[in-house]
C-alpha cells in the first residue's frame, strides 16, 4: 500500500521570497530523494491558471471581495482534484506556494470578509485536506514591498495600500500562533543565506520524521 505524501505550504506577504525559497526547498528535498510536486495558488491547474489571470489582472471594474473569495476556492477545488490529491495519494510530497492560509490573510485580514465564510468553504472544498506543515516567511511590509517593486509592474493585489498588507501580515502571524504545531515561522528580512539555513533545518526535520514513519525496507 502506498502511503500518502506530505503536504507543505509556503506563505507570506508580497516579496518575502516565497518563489526564491521554494526553489531552494525543492532542490533540498530532491537531494534527499523526495519525489515531489511543486505548485502554486491561485493556479496549479489549467482552470486555476486561467482564474489566476483574472484575479491578478487590473480592470476598470472593482472586484467584489466575495467574488474574489469564490474564485480563489473555485481554483482551489480544481487544483486539489486534478493535482494535489492525486500526487499525495501516489505518495509524492506536494509543495504549494500559498494555500488557504492566504485566503484567511488576504480575504479576511486584508478585505475584511468573515472567517466563518472561509471556514465553511474550506470544509466544503477541502474536506479533511489540510497542510501538514506551513512555512511562513515573515518580514516587515516595507521590506517585502521594496523587493517586489524592484521586479517592475504591479498586479491588482500589489497595488493595495500599506495598511492592507499590514493587516495581511498580522493575520498570518495570528494564524501561526493559533496553529503553532503546523507553522514554522522564518524571519525573511534576514540575508537569504540565513533564511535558507533555517529552511534547511525545517527540511531536515520533515525528512527525518518521514523516515521514522516510513523506514526503508
Ligand atoms: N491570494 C489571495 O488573495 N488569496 C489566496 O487564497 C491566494 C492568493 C492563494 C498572487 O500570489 C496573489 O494572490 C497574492 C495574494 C493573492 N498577492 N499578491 N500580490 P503570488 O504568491 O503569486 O504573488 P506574490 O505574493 O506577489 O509573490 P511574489 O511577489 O512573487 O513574491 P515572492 O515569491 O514572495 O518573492 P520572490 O520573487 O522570491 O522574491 C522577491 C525578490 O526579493 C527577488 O528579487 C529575490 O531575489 C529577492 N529576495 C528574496 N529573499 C531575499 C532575502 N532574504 N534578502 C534579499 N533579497 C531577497
Amino acid at each position: 500500500m502506498t502511503t500518502r505524501g506530505l503536504f507543505i505550504t509556503v506563505e507570506g506577504g508580497e516579496g518575502v521570497g516565497k518563489s526564491t525559497n521554494i526553489t531552494f526547498l525543492e532542490q533540498h528535498l530532491r537531494q534527499r530523494g523526495v519525489d515531489l510536486l511543486v505548485t502554486r495558488e491561485p493556479g496549479g491547474s489549467k482552470l486555476g491558471e486561467a482564474l489566476r489571470q483574472l484575479l491578478l489582472d487590473i480592470t476598470d471594474e472593482a472586484v467584489d471581495p466575495m467574488a474574489e473569495l469564490l474564485m480563489m476556492f473555485a481554483a482551489r477545488a480544481q487544483h486539489i482534484k486534478t493535482r494535489i490529491e492525486p500526487a499525495l495519494r501516489a505518495g509524492r510530497w506536494v509543495v504549494c506556494d500559498r494555500f488557504t492560509d492566504a485566503t484567511y490573510a488576504y480575504q479576511c485580514g486584508g478585505r475584511g470578509l468573515a472567517r466563518d465564510a472561509v471556514a465553511t468553504l474550506e470544509t466544503l472544498v477541502q474536506g479533511q485536506l489540510r497542510p501538514d506543515c506551513t512555512v511562513l516567511l515573515d518580514a516587515p511590509v516595507s521590506t517585502g514591498m521594496a523587493r517586489a517593486t524592484k521586479r517592475g509592474e504591479l498586479d491588482r493585489f500589489e497595488q493595495e495600500e500599506m495598511a492592507f498588507f499590514e493587516r495581511v501580515r498580522a493575520t498570518y502571524l495570528d494564524l501561526a500562533e493559533r496553529s503553532s504545531g503546523r507553522f514554522r515561522v522564518i524571519d525573511a528580512s534576514q540575508p537569504l543565506a540565513a533564511v535558507q539555513q533555517q529552511l534547511g533545518k525545517v527540511c531536515n526535520e520533515l525528512t527525518n520524521c518521514w523516515r521514522v514513519r516510513h523506514p526503508l525496507p
